[in-house]
């Protein structure tokens, strides 16, 4: 049987000391809800932190906790020393990334003793998941506190099934890059198969950082970073829609509901309820609600405001400061406007359990959430389903999460406070059959991606993203295609080798001039070449000049500019077709043009091509760029008889009987080759892999859709291969 081990910060067993006894206190999360719905053939177990300092625990308590914890809640505790905490939990984790993820930059500390904690820690619990998981176990990694551990894990077991979910937002690119160790982040997370987030934007922020900084682009959804494919993708993490549809149905809930619709006579009910955290804008909430009371006096003695907050990383100075903040702010408005008989804001700083919450939410008439920012905010969703079958009104901040699915909610802006003001007020105005109406569209949402929907939803596509994977990975050229191709080779008394050279013998380099060959592939290319059996073809845009400079004195032919140039082994090179080049003056000018627009790109000009290459421009405006400019020359080529070549960065003017297919037919034709192999990258190659015999090997260099039989990886991997052939 296989296990689905989850991985997060905290255990969802919280476990305590009382006096010199430990006590366990299971947490209901909604993570925990969806996990226990899904069909028992997997083990679940959970590694986290189980909340006490290893110094508190004593090697008693280990020996009582270890099975309590493994056999009672399938948990395995991951021991963090006080030191630890500071530096990676309330150090890293929160003074630097809860911060700078949450657009507040100038709250974020920078030290690099934080950052070796947080590896250090990943590392820690990265032993934990070795100790625990086997070969085809699932391993779903949770939250910014763990963003190292999926590549940490997939170095350790390669073959491993990883997921990553982020409750948190995922900044844009010019907040994320503020970050020191940015690079490290995003190589950490690739090493998941399936990363996922709250919502589209966070994945598109994400996506467009690992462009930037490290250069890769994505295929709908689909990365490709050292040779691994990963998957980005949205999941809107959902409530227990059940627990809380019914909620008012409950008992003790309506018991409790009673009793607080009796405290509260009649007045309207405003609620909020967080965690005490500066990303969930109460000062700015406890602000507007002063000028709803200011701006209608006829509001006053007549609502209240109920403000929950759960104390929060009450170590760290910034909530200890916001703590002071929102209490000076309370007294400040109840001691103006309070009377004898009313108190406008009645504070409570501890949380509440499901039934009390869910009393409130029931006696609430308005909801008022208006974090800066929120990954999701749940507390809203919460809300509006145990407003299933009754009105009551959710204010929500555009900057939630939970917005995006939540339009029918009342949104604004949480810098706002006249805004928020107004809005209160339409909300305290609104005839209850308009809330019926917006609720009940918000609730069938709700109701149908609910947690275990989410859950289930998460590990259907980690299982699909596996099976993508599979697909390239029965392409691959190795094991038994390897040995066929080897034995081909072996048994062959006349064969064609046709290698692209960039992209494919070897990387792309950030200037196209360093591309230049190195020893080691001279070597290659002469060992191959050195063979009489043998014809290598190296096949490339590249100029003429520039292969001659390069292979001119290796036995081994070459084709040039895209297949205009040709030198078969041992003879002089010659034009494939009698060609014309009038067309570039009509298009070098905007191909000029479009270089100034974009800077960092360069314009090529070869014997029969002109190339712009946008590898070193600013990515999102070079993808913007050789859209429009595709469009631009699409438009000429049916006149001049010109083509357009899509390569990687480089977008390249040809004419139209010019090309490596129909330079690689002057090969084929009147010879019987007994082995062919071709390797290449790019799109230009994929017209010669189909035009080839299907006996050929067709390799392409890279995991994409391709016309080829095989793949390999880099071209380092090729290397190898041809090395191994000739050996
Ligand atoms: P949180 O910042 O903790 O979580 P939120 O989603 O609002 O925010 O709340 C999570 C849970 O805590 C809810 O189920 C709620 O009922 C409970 N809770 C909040 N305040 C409470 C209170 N005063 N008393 C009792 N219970 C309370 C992080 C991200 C969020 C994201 C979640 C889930 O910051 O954006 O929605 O993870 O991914």
């Amino acid at each position: 049987m296989s296990n689905l081990i989850l991985i997060s910060n905290r255990l969802s067993v919280s476990v305590e000391k009382k006096k010199g006894k430990l006590e366990f206190n299971p947490s209901m999360g909604g993570l925990a809800t969806g996990l226990g719905s899904l069909d028992q053939k997997d083990k679940l177990l959970w590694i986290g932190w189980p909340g006490l300092p290893a110094e508190e625990l004593s090697d008693e308590d280990r020996r009582e906790m270890g099975p309590v914890l493994r056999e009672k809640y399938n948990s395995i505790p991951v021991d963090l020393t006080r030191e630890e905490l500071k530096s990676f939990y309330y150090g890293f984790c929160n003074n630097v990334i809860w911060p700078l993820f949450h657009y507040f930059p100038s709250y974020a500390y920078y030290d690099n003793t934080l950052w070796e904690s947080y590896r250090r820690v990943n590392s820690i619990y990265l032993e934990k998941v070795l100790e625990a998981a086997e070969a085809d176990d699932t391993i779903w990694i949770h939250d910014y506190q763990l963003m190292l551990l999926p590549q940490l894990v997939r170095e350790k077991v390669p073959e491993a099934r990883i997921g990553f979910f982020l409750h948190i937002p995922f900044p844009s690119f010019e907040v994320f890059r503020l970050l020191p160790w940015r690079n490290e982040i995003l190589t950490g997370l690739l090493g998941a198969d399936l990363i996922g987030f709250h919502a589209y934007d966070y994945a598109r922020h994400f996506i467009s950082s690992v462009r930037r900084l490290l250069g890769v682009e994505n295929n709908m959804g689909y990365v490709q970073h050292e040779h691994r494919l990963s998957r980005v993708d949205v999941f809107p993490m959902g409530i227990d829609y059940k627990k809380y549809s019914t909620a008012l149905s409950d008992g003790d809930v309506a018991k409790q509901m009673a009793v607080a619709a009796r405290e509260l006579k009649g007045f309207k009910v405003i609620l909020s309820v967080d965690r005490l955290d500066y990303t969930k804008g109460i000062p700015e909430r406890l602000r507007a609600y002063e000028l709803l009371l200011e701006n209608n006096p006829q509001y006053r003695e007549k609502v209240v405001l109920l403000l929950i907050a759960v104390p929060s990383r009450t170590k760290v100075h910034r909530y200890r400061a916001l703590k002071k903040e929102v209490d000076e702010l309370i007294s400040t408005i109840n001691g103006k406007y309070g009377t004898i008989g009313w108190v406008p804001i009645h504070y409570f700083y501890r949380g509440f359990p499901f039934d009390r919450l869910s009393a409130f939410y029931g006696v609430a008439d308005v909801l008022l959430v208006t974090p800066l920012r929120d990954g999701m905010n749940l507390v809203a969703k919460e809300f509006v389903a145990t407003h299933r079958d009754s009105g009551g009104v959710l204010i929500l901040s555009e900057t939630a999460g939970s917005a995006r699915e939540m339009g029918e909610a009342l949104l604004i802006n949480p810098n706002n406070s006249e805004e928020i003001a107004a809005a209160l007020k339409t909300a305290l105005e609104m005839d209850e059959y308009e809330q019926f109406e917006r609720n009940a569209v918000m609730n069938e949402r709700l109701g149908r991606y609910d947690i275990v929907a989410w859950t289930k939803d998460f590990l259907n596509k980690l299982s699909q993203v596996r099976e993508v994977q599979e697909s390239y990975l029965m392409k691959r050229m190795a094991g038994s295609f390897k040995d066929e191709l080897i034995a081909s080779y072996r048994r062959a008394e006349s064969r064609l080798i046709i290698l692209d050279y960039d992209g494919t013998l070897v990387s792309f380099r950030a200037r196209p001039r360093k591309g230049v060959p190195d020893r080691e592939l001279v070597d290659l290319l002469n060992t191959l070449a050195s063979d009489s059996a043998n014809d290598v073809v190296v096949a490339s845009g590249r100029m003429r000049m520039v292969m001659n400079d390069w292979f001119g004195s290796l036995n081994v032919s070459l084709i040039a500019c895209h297949g205009a140039w040709l030198k078969p082994k041992g003879q002089e090179w010659r034009l494939s077709e009698t060609l014309s080049n009038e067309w570039k003056e009509q298009l070098r000018p905007i191909f000029q043009l479009f270089k100034d627009r974009t800077p960092g790109s360069t314009v090529e000009e070869k014997e029969y091509a002109l190339a712009w290459h946008y590898r070193n421009a600013e990515p999102e405006l070079a993808a913007i760029r050789a859209s429009e400019f595709k469009e631009i020359l699409f438009s000429y080529t049916g006149d001049l008889n010109l083509d357009v070549l899509e390569g990687k960065s480089v977008l390249e003017i040809k004419p139209v009987n010019v090309s490596k297919a129909r330079a690689v037919s002057l090969w084929l034709s009147g010879n019987s080759w007994r082995f062919i192999l071709a390797a290449g990258d790019d799109t230009n190659d994929e017209v010669m892999f189909s035009q080839l015999p299907e006996t050929a090997f067709t390799i392409k260099i890279g995991l994409d859709i391709s016309e080829a039989r095989y793949y390999l990886e880099s071209p380092a991997e090729l290397r190898r291969l041809l090395s191994e052939i000739v050996s």
